[in-house]
């Protein structure tokens, strides 16, 4: 039974000419406000783990997950026992989504390229996979298996070769993440699972713990990566620095984009399907047909009352996150869209591809009435780790290049050398660092 009524607000662009400034400002938004009160949780969390180690993680384990715990890694026999009990449906669900995964990774590593500038002067860059990441699979509402696949796959393909990954532990599985975590990480060969949650097992990747005795430590890596909540995203946010993180992939997001040629119930379905995750998830109709909004106005109301999780999705759409943004046409859409950044993006309208391209800021794109965002969250091949809160404008959603450097190598012979001797005197002289040019003339002295 639904706690709470719909109250889908309305914001109305029509007959208005705003900048990026004040579209940024009226696009529906979650206040800032709490990821403040987040990084004091945060922080705490961090000095814990670094001065206890292993005591603080069985203290926040008892504190957060309810669970007794002495030692954080899954034993192996869970890990297979977990895989041999999986439901069959779900492992051919999930052996699906990881090929489509595989295929699509596979062909994102970007090619090393080799330019010759001149005779003897070669300069390359390589692209280098980090050496170990961290991956967070989140608990919480929801044990979100799909999300190892997400993580697991684009690091593998990038050549990772030590990966290790964390989910909370789960009171009803004897303090081991669920069972479906495990089970998908069985399936795709990782045996160095944790069973720790949120912003505890961001900060556990990033600094290591040390071991003692027959306890073994944990390592730190290189990079975390993983969607969570806001303490999740908090943590990723203060550790960044010291290890490499993807994006800010905190409480989840849709947007659609839609005009006349959309259907209600689809449109309806698609923001309650991600209201479902979070009762601050942010559910967001831009549409220049008022009736369509009215429409789903009511669709919302029905389906909503209707499906499992009513009251989460109630508070998520009723939040001041979600909403229908009324514009003049599609051209106001499309900057609404781009102003507002969203983690998920569908576009419902008449040519829906050619909208699409005019897109710039979006975490993913799904592109007319049979891709929705629930289609990429399992089984598209592509990744449903993205960037979050308007992150979008300038990060990316979890993919190769996320696990890779590129390395510059520069490979000049002699003679290559001194044709820009010169220019390198000359600038490290105009630059008052004569010493910069010294480097070079000392390779062309006569007595050297
Ligand atoms: N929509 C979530 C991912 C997810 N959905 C996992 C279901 N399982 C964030 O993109
Ligand atoms: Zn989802």
């Amino acid at each position: 039974p639904a706690a709470a009524s719909l109250d889908f607000r309305s914001i109305d662009f029509r007959g208005r000419h705003l900048s990026l400034a004040e579209l940024r400002a009226a696009v529906p938004r979650a206040r800032h406000q709490t990821m403040a009160d987040a990084e004091q949780k945060v922080q705490d969390i961090i000095s814990a783990v670094r001065s206890q180690g292993f005591a603080a993680l069985s203290d926040l384990a008892k504190t957060f997950d309810g669970v007794e715990q002495s030692h954080p890694r899954v034993p192996a026999e869970a890990l297979t026992q977990a895989l041999a009990e999986l439901d069959p449906a779900v492992r051919a669900a999930l052996e699906e989504s990881i090929s489509r995964a595989r295929q699509f990774a596979d062909q994102q590593r970007p090619a090393n390229v080799d330019v010759g500038l001149a005779d003897g002067a070669v300069v390359s860059q390589n692209w280098i996979p980090v050496g170990r990441v961290g991956l967070y699979v989140p608990g919480g509402l929801a044990p979100l298996a799909s999300s190892v696949i997400m993580n697991v796959v684009p690091a593998v393909a990038a050549g990772v070769e030590s990966i290790a990954l964390a989910s909370p532990p789960q009171k009803d599985f004897g303090g081991l993440p669920h069972p479906t975590i495990l089970a998908a990480a069985k399936l795709l060969g990782i045996d160095e699972v944790y069973a720790i949650g949120g912003a505890q097992a961001i900060v556990s990747f990033a600094y290591g713990i040390p071991g003692s005795g027959d306890e073994l430590p944990i390592e730190p890596v290189d990079v975390v990566t993983g969607p969570g909540n806001i303490f999740v995203a908090t943590a990723k946010r203060l550790v960044k620095g010291v290890v490499g993180i993807d994006s800010e992939a905190g409480t989840t997001e849709i947007a659609i984009l839609a005009d006349s040629t959309a259907h209600a119930p689809l449109v309806a379905a698609d923001l309650i399907s991600q209201a479902e995750h979070d009762p601050k998830a942010a559910s967001v109709l831009v549409t220049d047909d008022a009736e369509l909004a009215d429409a789903v106005v009511i669709e919302l109301e029905r389906q909503a009352a209707a499906t499992k999780h009513s009251a989460r999705v109630l508070e998520a759409l009723s939040g001041p996150q979600s909403g229908v943004v009324l514009v003049d046409d599609l051209e106001q859409g499309i900057a609404v869209c781009n102003a507002y950044a969203a983690e998920h993006l569908e576009i419902m309208t008449a040519d829906a591809a050619a909208v699409a391209s005019r897109i710039r800021n979006a975490g993913a794109i799904f592109v007319g009435d049979y891709s929705p965002v629930s289609l990429g969250d399992y089984c598209a091949g592509s990744n449903h780790v993205l960037p979050t809160s308007g992150t979008a404008a300038f990060s990316s959603g979890l993919n190769v290049t996320t696990f890779l450097r590129a390395v510059q190598v520069i490979n000049y012979n002699r003679a290559a050398l001194e044709q820009v001797s010169g220019h390198i005197v000359s600038l490290s002289g105009a630059e008052d660092l004569p010493g910069h040019g010294d480097a070079v003339r000392i390779r062309f002295a006569n007595d050297l």
